[in-house]
C-alpha cells in the first residue's frame, strides 16, 4: 500500500546535504515499510493509496534511543533519598544499595514482570515518536539471568510496534558471589553467557564497562575477543568517572560506539573518528549524578568523531525515558548544538547501533517517521518536559 504525506517540511538528516537536510514544502511517498520517494512535493509520485496532509508539519525520521538499560526488576528511588540526604556511594554499596540491589531484584524477577516493568518505560520513548530501541542485559550477571533479561528485550518488540536491537552486557558490574574475582566472572560467566546468547539468537552487540569501579581494558579485551570470534559488533561505556583507554580499545576493535566519555582527550577522540566509532553522550547519567566533568565535545569535533545522544535509561544513574530532554540536556549541559542532538538521535544514532537502514529520510529506508506540530526543529531540543509529537509512523503504519 502506497501513502503519500504531502504539504510537509522535511528534516531528511541526509548525510550527502548540509546540516539537517531540510527540504521545504516536500513530501514522502512510501510503499508498505519503505521509503519509496523524498524530495520537494512537485518531485514525488502523487499515486498513492492514501493521502495524508501535513498541512505544514515538520516530518523527521522517527528517533533512535541508542543506549537504554530499559529491563530490571525494582527501582533504586529508596537510594536516590539516600543521596540526597548525604549517603555516599560507598555507604549505599555497603547497605546493599547501588548495581548490586538491581541485579538483586532482577535475579528475583520473572520474564513476564521483568516485561512488565519495562513496557510503560518502552511507552513512553513510543509517545515521543522514537521508532527504535537499544537494550542491554548486565543487571543478570548469571548465564541464566543474562539471558532471561534478553528475552525480555526480544518480547519488547513482540509487545509493542519498535523496533528492539539488543546489547549483552555480561561485563557490567561485578555480583557479589564474585567478589574481587573479577577475571573468574569473565572466565565463568560473561564468556559463557556470551556463547549462550549468541546460539539463541538473543544479542546483536556485545557491552561493557570500562571502569575502576567495573572491568579493565584487559577484561574488556577478553570479552571483545570472544565477540569478534562470534562476528558480533561491540560498543563500550568508557572514560565515564576516569581515563582507562577504554575509548581506544573501542576504536582498536572498530566498536560501533563508545559510550559517556566525560573523561575522554583528544587522542581517544582522533582515535574513534579512525575508527568510525560513534560519541555517543549520555547527558541524563551526568545530570542525576551530579557530575562536573563534562565530555569534550570541542574534541569530537574537531577529530570529527560523530556524536549521538541518548537517554541511558536505568534505575541507578538515569532514571531517564525522554529521548527530548535527554536532547535539551546534551545541549544544555554538554553544549551540543540543536543540529548535532538531532542528528545525534537520528542519523548517528543509526550508525551506533550498526543500521543502515533507518535514521535518515531516503528512498529504501524504513518508513519510520515523526511528524511533529512545531514551526522549527529547534524546538525538539529547546522545550523541557514537552512532547510535540503529532504522528508516529512505524514500519509505514501510522501507529
Ligand atoms: N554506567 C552507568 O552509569 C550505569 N551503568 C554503567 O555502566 C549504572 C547502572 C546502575 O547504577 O544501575
Ligand atoms: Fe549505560
Amino acid at each position: 500500500m502506497k501513502t503519500l504525506f504531502k504539504n510537509a517540511r522535511l528534516a531528511t538528516m541526509h548525510p550527502d546535504a548540509d546540516g539537517l537536510g531540510i527540504i521545504e514544502n516536500g513530501a514522502i511517498l512510501i510503499d508498505g515499510g519503505s521509503i519509496a520517494q523524498v524530495g520537494h512535493a512537485e518531485d514525488v509520485a502523487t499515486n498513492a493509496d492514501k493521502v495524508i496532509d501535513c498541512e505544514g508539519r515538520w516530518i523527521t525520521p522517527a528517533p533512535i534511543d541508542c543506549h537504554t538499560h530499559l529491563v530490571y526488576g525494582g527501582n533504586r528511588a529508596r537510594e536516590f533519598e539516600m543521596r540526597l540526604a548525604g549517603a555516599s556511594y560507598e555507604e549505599i554499596a555497603r547497605s546493599g544499595g547501588g548495581i548490586v540491589s538491581s541485579v538483586r531484584d532482577t535475579r528475583d524477577a520473572g520474564e513476564d514482570a521483568l516485561l512488565a516493568a519495562a513496557l510503560p518505560r518502552l511507552d513512553a520513548l513510543i509517545r515521543e515518536g522514537v521508532g527504535t530501541v537499544e537494550v542491554k542485559s548486565g543487571y543478570g550477571l548469571s548465564v541464566e539471568a543474562e539471558l532471561k533479561m534478553l528475552c525480555v528485550a526480544r518480547k519488547l518488540g513482540e509487545e509493542r510496534r519498535v523496533r528492539i536491537v539488543t546489547s549483552y552486557l555480561g561485563a557490567h558490574a561485578l555480583p557479589p558471589e564474585y567478589k574481587g574475582r573479577h577475571d573468574d566472572y569473565v572466565t565463568d560467566v560473561v564468556l559463557p553467557g556470551l556463547e549462550a546468547a549468541h546460539s539463541e539468537g538473543l544479542v546483536d552487540a556485545v557491552d561493557g564497562f570500562c571502569e575502576g569501579i567495573a572491568f579493565s581494558p584487559a577484561q574488556i579485551a577478553r570479552v571483545f575477543d570472544k565477540a569478534r570470534e562470534l562476528g558480533l559488533p561491540v560498543k563500550l561505556h568508557a572514560e565515564q568517572l576516569s581515563n582507562l583507554g577504554g575509548a581506544r580499545l573501542a576504536a582498536e576493535y572498530g566498536a560501533l560506539s563508545a559510550d559517556h566519555l566525560e573523561y575522554a582527550a583528544l587522542n581517544d577522540a582522533q582515535a574513534m573518528a579512525r575508527a568510525g566509532s560513534v560519541a555517543v553522550m549520555l547527558p541524563g547519567a551526568f545530570y542525576f549524578l551530579r557530575e562536573t566533568q563534562k565530555p569534550p565535545v570541542d574534541a569530537f569535533r574537531q577529530a570529527g568523531t560523530a556524536m549521538a545522544v541518548a537517554t541511558d535509561s536505568n534505575p541507578g544513574t538515569s532514571p531517564l525515558t525522554s529521548l527530548l530532554l535527554s536532547m535539551n540536556m546534551a545541549a544544555t549541559l554538554f553544549g551540543l548544538t540543536v543540529e548535532e542532538c538531532l542528528l545525534g538521535t537520528t542519523r548517528n544514532a543509526a550508525k551506533a547501533l550498526g543500521l543502515s537502514d533507518t535514521g535518515t529520510l531516503a528512498p529504501g529506508k524504513r518508513a519510520d517517521l515523526a511528524i511533529w506540530n512545531i514551526e522549527t526543529p529547534a524546538e525538539l531540543v529547546y522545550r523541557i518536559g514537552f512532547n510535540p509529537l503529532h504522528r508516529r509512523i512505524w514500519n509505514g503504519e501510522i501507529t
